[in-house]
């Protein structure tokens, strides 16, 4: 693992950063990974559910599953790794850049100003409706009376029948399922699925900031790194003069390169030591 000394000396002499954040993020805030251990859901891998393939099959089971992750998010609380990179916003402003693939809103919570964070991959409490594409954010919890069963919190020890795959899945008609108030379309949770485009908009503002001046540091923090176009920033960057910095867990992550400064551990305690 690198010294933390060495990140300190970088962070000095480094005026831009971008962030790349991916769920282990989040993890030691109670929301699972996707891949590896957490990524399970009842005995669904998570990134089968995540697909338009997936809610067109069976509405009611992706939404059981986004339900339950709302609650769960509803529940947990910002780590010190969402805290450290809004106080490295807060004091670098239009020279910080943070891009979540996560969909929670823990960032936010924990105070990440909102010019400087982008959701690659969309928000879980938004809304969007299939036909129309209209798009509402709430917080609602339950979401509706049907998704209730993914809001219900158990005791300790009790097993809850939702994650156990065993219990049937709640039979849920489509049409109790949350509608468009505008045009009567289903909605659907206002994320990104395989296959589908990310915001161009958002895109194309990404391109200019990296394009506007040489990028230091790209931070890479709890990611994977198998999911394009996010894994691409810090491909991209290795190929110009940017320091790539590698966060996670695992020391064998294939996100780090050679040449990358890698720590290995929770990204929840080492962000704060990293960006004090
Ligand atoms: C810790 C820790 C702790 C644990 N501390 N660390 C180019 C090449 C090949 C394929 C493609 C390509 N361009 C596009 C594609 C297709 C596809 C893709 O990338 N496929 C690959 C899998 C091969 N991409 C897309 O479809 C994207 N769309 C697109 O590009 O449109 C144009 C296009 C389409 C088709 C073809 C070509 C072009 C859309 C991608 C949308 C991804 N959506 C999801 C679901 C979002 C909604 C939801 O949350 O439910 O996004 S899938 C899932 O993966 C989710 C995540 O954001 C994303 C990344 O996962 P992440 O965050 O990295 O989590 P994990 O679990 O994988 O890793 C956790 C890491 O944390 C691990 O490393 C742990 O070790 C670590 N860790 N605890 C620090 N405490
Ligand atoms: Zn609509």
């Amino acid at each position: 693992m690198s010294d933390i000394a060495a990140f300190h000396t970088l962070l000095q002499r480094s005026p831009r950063i971008l962030a790349i954040c991916g769920a282990g993020l989040s993890a030691s805030s109670g929301l699972p990974t996707f891949r590896g251990a957490g990524g399970l859901w009842r005995n669904y891998e998570s990134t089968s559910l995540a697909t338009p393939g997936a809610f067109g099959r069976d509405p009611a089971l992706v939404w059981l599953f986004y339900a339950w992750r709302r609650h769960v998010c509803l529940q947990a609380d910002p780590n010190g790794g969402h805290r450290a990179l809004a106080a490295l916003a807060k004091a670098r402003g239009s020279d910080f850049l943070c891009l979540t693939q996560n969909v929670d809103n823990l960032h936010e919570r924990a105070g990440h100003p909102p010019d400087t964070l982008r959701h690659l991959h969309g928000r879980l409490f938004d809304l969007k409706c299939s036909k129309c594409k209209k798009t509402a954010y709430t917080t609602d919890d339950p979401l509706c009376p049907a998704l209730a069963p993914a809001s219900k919190d158990f005791p300790a020890g009790d097993i809850n029948p939702l994650l156990d795959p065993r219990s049937p899945v709640p039979p849920i008609p489509t049409a109790e399922l949350p509608h468009c108030p505008s045009c009567g379309g289903i909605q659907r949770p206002g994320v990104v699925w395989f296959g589908e485009n990310l915001d161009g908009r958002m895109l194309r503002e990404v391109d200019a900031w990296i394009d506007a001046k040489p990028v230091d540091i790209v931070l890479v923090i709890g990611t994977s790194s198998v999911v394009y176009p996010a894994a691409g920033y810090a491909e991209r960057a290795r190929t110009r003069n940017t320091k790539v910095v590698t966060v996670n867990l695992d020391p064998d992550t294939e996100a780090a390169e050679p040449g990358d400064l890698v720590y290995v551990g929770d990204a929840a305690e080492l962000l704060p030591a990293l960006l004090a």
